[in-house]
C-alpha cells in the first residue's frame, strides 16, 4: 500500500489552512491521487471512526468531523507513506506536537487538531475504501 487516506479536516478548513496542508503534502513529494471537499456524513464518519466507538470524546469527534466541510485527500508515494505522512502530522495531541509538525504549527486542541492520516497500511486501505470506493 503506497498511499494514505488524509483528511484536512474542519477546523482547518474553515481557518484557511487548507492550501498550507496541501503545500506541505506536495512539497515533501506526494502525488494526489484525489482531493476533494466534502461535508463527510454521519454514516460514513461512524464508519470511519468505528474504532472509537463508546469511547468518552466519540460524540463530540463525530459532531465536529461533520460540522462542515473537509479536504479529503488520497496521496501516493513510497511504500511507507502512510508513516511519513503520521510523522508531518505529529502526535493526536497537538500540545506534543513539536514545532515543524502539521499540528505543531497549527492547532492546539485535540478535538480540532487539523489533520487525519491513517495509522497503518491496512487502515489506508480500509479508509480509501469507505471515502473513495471506485479508486479500489
Ligand atoms: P489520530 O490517529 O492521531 O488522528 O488519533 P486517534 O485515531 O487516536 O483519534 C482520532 C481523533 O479523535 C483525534 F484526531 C482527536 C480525537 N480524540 C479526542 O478528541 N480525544 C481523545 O482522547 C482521543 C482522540
Amino acid at each position: 500500500m503506497n498511499r494514505s487516506l488524509v483528511i484536512i479536516k474542519p477546523d482547518a478548513v474553515e481557518r484557511g489552512l487548507a492550501g498550507d496542508v496541501l503545500g506541505r503534502l506536495e512539497g515533501r513529494g506526494f502525488r494526489f491521487v484525489a482531493v476533494e471537499l466534502r461535508t463527510i456524513d454521519e454514516a460514513t464518519a461512524s464508519r470511519h471512526y468505528s474504532e472509537h466507538q463508546g469511547r468518552p470524546f466519540y460524540e463530540r469527534l463525530l459532531r465536529f468531523i461533520t460540522s462542515g466541510p473537509s479536504l479529503i485527500v488520497v496521496v501516493e508515494g513510497p511504500s511507507d507513506t502512510w508513516r511519513i505522512v503520521r510523522t508531518m502530522m505529529g502526535p493526536t495531541d497537538p500540545a506534543d506536537a513539536p514545532p515543524g509538525t502539521i499540528r505543531g504549527d497549527l492547532a492546539t486542541e485535540m478535538a480540532k487538531n487539523v489533520i487525519h492520516g491513517s495509522d497503518s497500511a491496512a487502515s489506508a486501505a480500509r479508509e480509501i475504501a469507505i471515502f473513495f470506493p471506485d479508486l479500489v
